[in-house]
């Protein structure tokens, strides 16, 4: 059973996890608040030195950092991950896109936000770049989803999981997604798959269970 290092908040930990239950994948979750510095942990940088979740356990002693490379990882060999060249190639583009023109924007939003305490304050400056950057990139999804139902491959994939983390949250970091119909209808589309779990949902037992014996 893999080992999961994550945090409950964290829209690129979570991307993980929807991906696990969605594949019906059982793992043990192990809960890391980096607010509170434990990314940055001597052992935990000694499995991860770039200090950040999620974090994969793939074998003794083998991790698997990115959540993008991870949700590749246990994809691989399930409808999640196209077989064709162009369609794998595609899906791929689609997670560079939503590491380079998404995930820095509402990602950094969502952070500042909601999860920080006075973030907004600290980081008012930011906050008209992060919009404005976000919403562009809102747009170029909208446009494509405007007469496809998903990214890549016309079916559902890991580039939908990896897009879905932090679209999601927009609406909880002060993105207005009205004006985003097809975004809208696609965020639906995923929340109605069959064993689809919430970001606030708790691990499965087992790994709740995990997580306080590793604590
Ligand atoms: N590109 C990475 C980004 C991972 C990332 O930013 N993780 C954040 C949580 S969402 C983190 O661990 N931050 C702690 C830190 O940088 O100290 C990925 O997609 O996994």
């Amino acid at each position: 059973m893999y080992n999961l290092y994550t945090m409950q908040r964290s829209g690129n930990s979570y991307k993980v996890r929807l991906a696990l239950a969605l594949l019906d994948v059982p793992y043990r979750a192990i809960e890391i608040d980096i607010l509170q510095g434990e990314s940055r942990t001597p052992e935990f940088l000694a499995k991860n030195p770039n200090g950040q979740v999620p974090l994969l356990e793939v074998a003794d002693g083998r991790y698997l950092a990115e959540s993008n490379a991870i949700l590749w990882y246990v994809a691989i060999g399930t409808p999640l991950a196209p077989e064709n060249r162009l369609d794998r190639a595609d899906a791929m583009q689609w997670m560079f896109f939503e590491q380079h023109a998404l995930e820095p924007n509402i990602g950094a939003a969502y952070f500042w936000l909601s999860l920080v305490r006075g973030g907004r304050e600290l980081h008012s400056y930011s906050l008209e770049d992060w919009m404005e950057r976000g919403y562009r990139a809102l747009q170029v999804m909208e446009n494509h989803l405007a007469t496809r139902d998903y990214f890549a491959a016309g079916q559902l994939t890991v580039a939908d999981i990896a897009l879905f983390g932090y679209t999601h949250l927009a609406e909880q970091c002060d993105y207005d997604l009205s004006g985003f119909p097809a975004v809208r209808a696609w965020l639906g589309r995923i929340e109605r798959e069959p064993r689809f779990v919430a970001m606030n949902q708790l691990p499965p037992a087992e790994a709740v269970a995990a997580t306080a014996a590793a604590g």
